[in-house]
């Protein structure tokens, strides 16, 4: 059965006769020189991947060749003869320690080609890329490369909770089985690893950013070194998260003061502690002062004295804080897209060389479009990681198809304008704007312990497409889903271009019938399933940074938060020509208009609609899209065996009821201040406002 387990790395064998007969001929012989638990685990990929592609096992040892045959060679020039004999200094100094070149070349009398890196690593992504070219059926000519990744942190950060469940997980119970370990590995702990690695990801934080500090004691330590001992071979490091206030919790003291000696003293005996179970121990990831979590804040003191107490008490191990940027309060009356910029910039310099904040792709949480996070341009002396989510919290979680790469693409690519022009956030986070630095970027995790891994089988691709972008960000989303599609699915050209297309346009889709034009924050209280446009602090009791109408702020007048000037100024916080540009709703992007700019329901729009006729619109696109995708899908039957096939088929008809539910309740609950009516291109809603509003699903998933 086709249950999705196998991921991208499934390794069916080859279709094409010709290529087959091509690839067999030249990996017949497989030489590993060397023997670190990192090339082993290269060895057996390599031998894994070869085996199911051409369906038969690669030869090994020293044995010549045969007539017409030849070999595959891995390595490192220190740890094998035969790599170090091929002449690839040049091109391997370009690598780093984790790059690789992959060359064929003539070794004696043989044709070899050769999988070369200066550090086991660099070998073992260096098979993983051979062999996701061979599954994507890449001609021979085509193989010859050398990459290296542009950020040394990729890294995939769990909200998983100790007692199994996950906080915005909607694919199962965590993968770590806490009760069970250290004594018991599970081999999904090897499993992931290999899926982690076969896309270049060396970081993973195993805990929740709402931390539990237990996870910090001497009972669950061994636990996570076991963890840790699983996925070192595989060139991972774990990090964890620390509660700030976890001195007093676990420690017995009564204050977590970032200034007090004694807490500075706990917190380097603890790394001390840690770094003795595991001594690669990545470091601390850490929310503070943020949603409720304790911070260096309650002590009068700023998020500067919180990392850097921190950070002293991982730099012997070699570790690194990354802080989190998500910080907003709830006794503050600004703007909360502006409240991190405002707390952050002026701290900029005051930061450990080991310490690095980590900055949300957009300004307030995640929705399905944001512009970029203004810090991006404004912390030069701060290393700034990106992190974006995953797990589709303001996606439709599992059941809605959206392939997010295209979101993660336009943060990459938005220009800052910090230094000039091509200021991009890429340039940010991969430091060649601001110099050499700890570089990174980080996903919230969208895995559980589903069979697929991921819930939805195509929310896997978002898993594949982070890890590729992470390595470059230059790739393109439409050719990354192209790779897990032929990994994934088939290399069939007629299933090919129109599900590539149909991924392509699925980010747009959310955007449409849940958020369009700028819209943010429209979705139902504390679960965020489901739209709740009419969430409101005093109707349903929650501070007003948490409810709809704080961000739509819909009146008779008309629709959308001022964040210019004449309202909160958020434009400010952007360089020109941004600030000019997002400030006049002549020149604001439309897909942002309204996040930025109050307008009146007849605002003229580019189309030459009404906003409110252009709203209209928009949500009506979007479920049109979700319609389109249904019959889209259903015309691949042929290319999909049954079991998929039919778990995508039922998700899509999930997605489409849920997006009618979206656009309804958005489009009733908006007309009742515009007051005027639907155009009459536009579908009616069938149900009424007063019976949207009474949907109150029951134990939703993942809060
Ligand atoms: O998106 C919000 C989520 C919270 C989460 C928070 C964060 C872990 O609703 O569940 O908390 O962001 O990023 O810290």
């Amino acid at each position: 059965m086709e249950d999705g387990y196998r991921l991208w790395l499934r390794y069916e064998p080859v279709a094409s006769p010709e290529l087959l007969a091509a690839y067999r001929a030249t990996f017949s012989r497989l030489v590993c020189e060397g023997n670190s638990p990192t090339l082993r685990a290269a060895r057996d990929e390599l031998t894994r991947g070869l085996t199911g592609l051409l369906g038969a096992r690669p030869r090994t040892g020293a044995a010549g060749p045969s007539p017409g045959e030849s070999a595959i060679a891995i390595g490192t020039p220190d740890g094998s003869p035969l790599v170090a004999a091929a002449g690839l200094a040049g091109p391997l100094a370009a690598t780093g320690d984790e790059g690789f070149v992959i060359h064929r070349a003539r070794v004696g009398a043989e044709s070899v080609t050769i999988v070369a890196a200066n550090r086991d690593v660099g070998v073992l992504y260096g098979v993983f890329h051979l062999l996701r070219r061979l599954q994507t059926e890449t001609p021979l000519a085509d193989l010859e490369t050398a990459s290296a990744p542009r950020v040394k942190l990729r890294m995939i950060d769990h909200w998983d909770n100790l007692d199994g469940t996950i906080e915005r997980g909607y694919a199962g119970h965590s993968l770590w089985d806490w009760h069970k370990l250290p004594d018991y590995l599970s081999p999904r702990y090897e499993d992931y690893a290999r899926a982690e690695a076969s896309i270049g990801i060396n970081a993973v934080c195993l805990t929740n950013v709402n931390a539990d500090p237990l996870v910090l004691t001497a009972e669950y330590l061994p636990k996570v070194a076991a963890l840790a001992g699983v996925f070192r071979r595989w060139g991972i490091r774990v990090f964890l998260t620390a509660r700030f206030s976890a001195p007093i919790e676990i420690g017995g003291l009564t204050t977590a003061d970032p200034l007090d000696r004694g807490v500075a003293a706990w917190w380097r005996a603890k790394a001390e502690e840690i770094y003795r179970h595991i001594p690669d121990f990545g470091g601390f990831v850490v929310k503070a002062n943020s949603e409720g979590q304790p911070g260096p804040q309650d002590y009068g003191r700023t998020h500067a004295d919180g990392a850097n107490l921190l950070a002293d008490a991982v730099a012997a191990g070699g570790g690194l804080v990354i802080w989190r940027a998500f910080v907003y309060r709830a006794d503050v009356d600004e703007d909360r897209a502006k409240q991190a910029y405002t707390e952050l910039t002026p701290l900029d310099g005051q930061f450990r060389p080991n310490a690095v904040l980590q900055v949300k792709n957009g300004p307030v949480d995640f929705q399905p479009r944001e512009p970029f996070h203004p810090l991006f341009g404004a912390m030069s002396k701060t290393p700034l990681f990106l992190e974006v989510m995953l797990a589709q919290e303001y996606l439709g979680f599992a059941t809605h198809l959206v392939y997010e790469a295209p979101l993660i693409k336009e943060v990459l690519d938005a220009d800052t304008f910090a230094a000039g022009a091509g200021s991009t956030v890429a340039r940010v986070i991969d430091g060649s704007l601001h110099g050499d630095r700890p570089t990174g970027i980080a996903a919230v995790a969208n895995t559980g312990d589903e069979r697929n891994w991921c819930g939805h089988p195509f929310a896997q691709a978002n898993w594949f497409a982070f890890g590729r972008l992470a390595w470059d960000h230059r790739l393109d989303p439409a050719a990354i889903a192209g790779d897990w599609l032929r990994m994934t699915f088939s290399n069939d050209a007629r299933f090919l271009a129109p599900a590539t297309a149909m991924m392509l346009g699925s980010r747009e889709a959310p955007v449409n019938y849940m958020t369009p034009l700028g819209l943010h924050h429209l979705m139902a209280k504390d679960h965020h399933y489901g739209p709740g446009p009419w969430v409101a602090p005093e109707r349903d009791n929650v501070r007003a940074d948490w409810t709809s109408v704080y961000y739509h702020r819909a009146d008779a007048a008309g629709l959308g938060f001022d964040r210019t000037v004449t309202g909160s100024d958020a434009v400010a916080q952007y360089h020109s020509p941004l600030r000019e540009r997002f400030g006049d709703p002549a020149a604001c992007p439309e897909e942002l208009l309204l996040w930025f700019h109050h307008l009146p329901w007849d605002h003229p729009m580019q189309s030459g609609r009404t906003l409110w006729d252009e709203l209209c619109q928009r949500y009506d696109a979007g479920v049109d899209f979700v319609c389109g995708m249904r019959e889209t899908w259903s015309d691949l039957a042929a290319y999909v065996d049954l079991d998929r096939f039919e778990h995508v088929a039922e998700l899509l008809a999930i997605q489409e009821k849920e997006a009618r539910w979206w656009r309804d309740a958005c489009l009733l609950y908006f007309q009742t201040f515009s007051r005027r009516p639907f155009p009459a291109d536009c579908t009616p809603p069938q149900r009424s406002l007063a019976e949207l509003m009474q949907i109150r699903p029951s134990h939703v998933p993942g809060i």
